[in-house]
């Protein structure tokens, strides 16, 4: 039985001492929070103990989460860009006729398919990627794109080739643990992460490893270091699958039952030249064989990549080469080794066959429904007559958050239209014609759709603890009434559903049916068809949930048996009206699948639910890798830039006002002892860093933790910001001045930000 809860004291009831559940919008881990209030100012942030998930929880950033919510540069008023560049305020009746007009003007003259929706969420915000799709269908725009391309698309073409899904590892049971350009100390990515960190760190039955060139905060508990050269990552991983191979480390008896091809990729890495690849990667031999022998003796073994790998050479092959070493030991399916999990709302969809659909201009591959984000403003100033003439841009911030801003800004002042939808007054929003004021993550219902857990899957709706600041607007409402202004949605639609709604979820179920089946153009419009009706149902301020009964019904069919194991019960459609109850009414989350692990299986979406080991493209890749580069310094540019660290004070663009970070506020260029010498700099001066794509002046931090020829800068800096009014002024250097859009994958087209060959010259 649950204690009963002690009667309130006095205290408690004071307005200001009240801790209200959400969650932190910081990163994917989304920890669960609790924050005071006095008046709208955040006066306290803790950890969740109550949280589902991230258990109490947090790491610094939170702490400081009052300057996202509260802070000048938020935008209280739509605005319009006059003809000299300035912005007028101007009411929401008149904002929103401007931009159905604007954009219904594009769709007109040149088709809807010349509208390019870009964003749709951020780290905390994934409600408004619902109503954004019903826009999009609104008004024929077919071609779209957010940070995902800029990043994860070459692993999600990996993982559709090899498993038809995505695939996660379980760090918290695994014996072994691979960081592959990940440092998640600082950047997380996994729940608890530096306390699971500490805990593998802290148990000599477990092991860490971590593959980087910087001795990152993960490597400083790292057991293996392979402290590579930076790009090199594919020798040495192939290394380390050669081991494995050549010292019959791995499980053949495991591939035959439950792979098909594994044949062709364990050919391939017994070819491998150990000796010759770890010399060329730079990590000493005996460390990359004791590091596969670990791996080879282990249980389980899950491995982790992300940006030092996906934005650099080789990038895709790199998510080939790891998953390679984790499949040839078995470890897949069982605890402590890698899954596939259920999702709410799937962030990825996979084609199994890799031949993904191109670009109509720059020809690129759409991976995931995805245009290549380095394509994006490259296809814009193609001068082609198929080219994107107009924008809708939400929750993102691309002039500054991807590759070469100035072309991003010349691209956005090519088109004819463009809106921005942000809380901000950001670099992106300085270059539309019109921009919309969002209300804050904190003003409204809200969901992540990083729902990644394995056996046990958590999904937190949170309520608004603030009302929305005056003058902005919910995103689905701003949807919702730009699809009024369209005409796409018709009053005598939407009436018999707020009847029906009023009945009970399985009369608006029905009727749903019954509407979508006369007029199929409202299953295109559905999130904000169900904003609108069921949604009035909702308590006030959870509206815009609405559109997670769909996602819940949707998840009740899909993964059934994990959803009532998960504790709900009857036929999916009451399974998932119950999931859907459950999530409005807990703010610590609420399990909604539990699967036990051998069902990692089931979710596979190959042919006979076999992992496809063979990839033809990429063997070939590997076969060429020994003839392969694995230097792109220069005369000219003779270091190498990683231009995008995060650190404990870097959170995306989210975070605008500088004085949340209390350590390193300008964010340094991190450069070895020996390279500040020879460059002629001291640790707090001045060094011009030079790249293909610009120049840049950065303040030095001379660090011990980089090897030499390699140095780095922090990313989501260089903000506007005016703390009281005025002029905006940037801190720091703003990573993609100095990036160009032609460097890049050549599968998936990711950026190769952590690889940018640079010139440093002392100020
Ligand atoms: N504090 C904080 N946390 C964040 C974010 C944030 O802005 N701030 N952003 C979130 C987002 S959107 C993302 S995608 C994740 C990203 O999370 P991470 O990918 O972990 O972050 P990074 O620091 O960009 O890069 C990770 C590591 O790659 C290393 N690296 C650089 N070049 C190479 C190379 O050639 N090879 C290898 N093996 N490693 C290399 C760097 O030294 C660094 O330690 O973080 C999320 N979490
Ligand atoms: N050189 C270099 N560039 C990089 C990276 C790197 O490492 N190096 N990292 C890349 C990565 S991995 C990522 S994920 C991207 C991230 O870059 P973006 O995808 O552009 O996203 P954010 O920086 O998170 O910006 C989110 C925007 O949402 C706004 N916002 C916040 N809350 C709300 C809201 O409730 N509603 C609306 N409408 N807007 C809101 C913020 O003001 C901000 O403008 O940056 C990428 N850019
Ligand atoms: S920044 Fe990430 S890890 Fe830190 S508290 Fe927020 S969600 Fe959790
Ligand atoms: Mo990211």
């Amino acid at each position: 039985m649950e204690p009963v809860a002690p009667a309130p004291q006095d205290s408690e009831l004071d307005p200001a001492k009240v801790f209200h559940k959400t969650i932190c919008v910081l990163c994917s881990a989304n920890c669960g929070v609790e924050i005071r209030l006095h008046g709208r100012e955040f006066t306290r942030v803790r950890g969740n103990k109550q949280h589902k998930a991230s258990k109490g929880y947090t790491c610094e950033k939170a702490l400081r989460l009052n300057h996202y919510q509260n802070n000048t540069a938020r935008l209280t008023s739509p605005m319009k860009r006059l003809a000299d560049g300035s912005y007028v305020e101007v009411d929401w009746d008149t904002a929103i006729a401007d931009v159905a007009a604007g954009l219904k003007a594009v769709a007109g003259k040149h088709g809807g398919d010349k509208i390019f929706y870009y964003g749709g969420g951020g780290q905390g915000n994934h409600l408004m990627g619902a109503y954004g799709a019903a826009t999009r269908r609104a008004l024929g725009i077919t071609l779209r794109s957010n940070a995902l391309a800029q990043e994860k698309t070459g692993e999600a073409w990996v993982d559709g080739r090899l498993f038809g899904t995505h695939t996660h590892g379980d760090f918290h049971n695994a014996e072994v643990s691979v960081f592959v350009g990940k440092n998640p100390w600082q950047s997380h990515g996994f729940d608890e992460a530096r306390r699971v960190l500490k805990e593998i760190s802290g148990d000599d039955g477990r092991s860490l490893i971590v593959i980087d060139p910087r001795r990152s905060e993960t490597a400083d508990l790292a057991d293996y270091f392979l402290q590579v050269q930076p790009g090199t990552d594919a020798f040495c991983i192939a290394a380390l699958g050669g081991v494995l191979v050549q010292e019959d480390l791995i499980d053949r008896a495991w591939l035959a039952e439950n792979t098909v091809g594994s044949d062709t990729a364990v050919a391939a890495l017994s070819e491998i030249d150990v000796a010759s690849f770890a010399d060329r990667c730079g990590v000493d031999e005996a460390l990359i064989r004791s590091t596969a022998r670990r791996m080879g003796a282990a249980d389980s073994v899950a491995v982790l990549e992300d940006l030092g790998t996906e934005m650099a050479p080789n990038s895709t092959l790199v998510s080939y080469l790891q998953k390679l070493l984790w499949i040839l030991l078995g470890s897949f399916a069982k605890p402590g080794g890698m899954t596939t999990h259920s999702s709410m709302v799937p962030l990825f969809s996979y084609g199994a066959s890799g031949k993904e659909p191109t670009t109509p201009v720059t020809g690129g591959a759409i991976i995931s429904g995805l245009v290549p984000c380095n394509e994006i403003a490259d296809g814009v100033l193609s001068g082609h007559p198929d080219r994107i003439r107009a924008m809708l841009i939400e929750s993102a911030n691309p002039v500054h958050s991807l590759a070469g801003s100035q072309a991003f800004r010349d691209a956005m002042a090519e088109l004819d239209f463009s809106v921005v939808v942000d809380v901000a007054m950001t670099e992106t929003a300085r270059e539309a014609s019109y921009v919309l004021p969002a209300s804050s993550q904190y003003e409204k219902v809200e969901a992540a759709f990083f729902n990644l857990s394995f056996p046990d899957n958590v999904m937190t709706v949170r309520a608004p603890i603030l009302e929305p600041l005056d003058g902005t607007l919910p995103e689905p409402e701003i949807h919702a009434r730009l699809a009024k202004a369209l005409g796409v949605v018709d009053e005598a639609d939407l009436q018999p559903l707020r009847g029906a709604a009023k009945q009970g979820r399985s009369a608006f179920a029905a009727a749903l049916m019954e509407a979508t089946a006369a007029k199929p153009e409202l299953a295109g419009l559905g999130a904000i068809v169900l904003y609108e009706t069921l949604g009035q149902t909702l308590p006030k301020g959870m509206e815009a949930a609405a559109v997670l009964w769909f996602s819940a019904q949707q998840c009740a069919m899909r993964f059934t048996e994990a959803v009532r194991a998960a504790g709900f019960d009857g036929e999916p459609e009451e399974m998932g009206n119950a999931l859907f109850d459950a999530l409005l009414e807990n703010p610590d989350g609420v399990v909604f699948t539990k699967h036990d692990y051998p069902q990692s299986w089931d979710m596979l979406r190959t042919p006979d639910q076999k992992i496809q080991v063979e990839i033809p493209e990429l063997l070939a890749d590997l076969a060429a890798l020994a003839d392969g580069p694995t230097d792109y310094r220069t005369g000219e540019f003779p270091f190498i830039l990683a231009a995008g660290e995060r650190r404990s004070f870097t959170a995306n663009t989210i975070m605008r006002d500088p004085a949340w970070r209390k350590k390193d506020p300008e964010g340094a260029l991190r450069i070895s002892p020996s390279d500040a010498a020879s460059v002629g700099v001291e640790h707090g001066g001045r060094i011009r860093i030079t790249t293909r794509g610009g120049a840049a002046v950065a303040v030095v931090e001379v660090n011990d933790s980089v090897l030499d020829g390699f140095v780095t800068l922090p990313n989501g800096m260089g903000l506007d910001y005016s703390p009281a009014g005025g002029n905006p002024e940037a801190t720091g250097v703003s990573p993609n001045e100095l990036t160009t859009t032609d460097w890049r994958d050549q599968y998936a087209g990711t950026p190769w930000h952590k690889h940018v060959p640079a010139r440093l010259e002392a100020v």
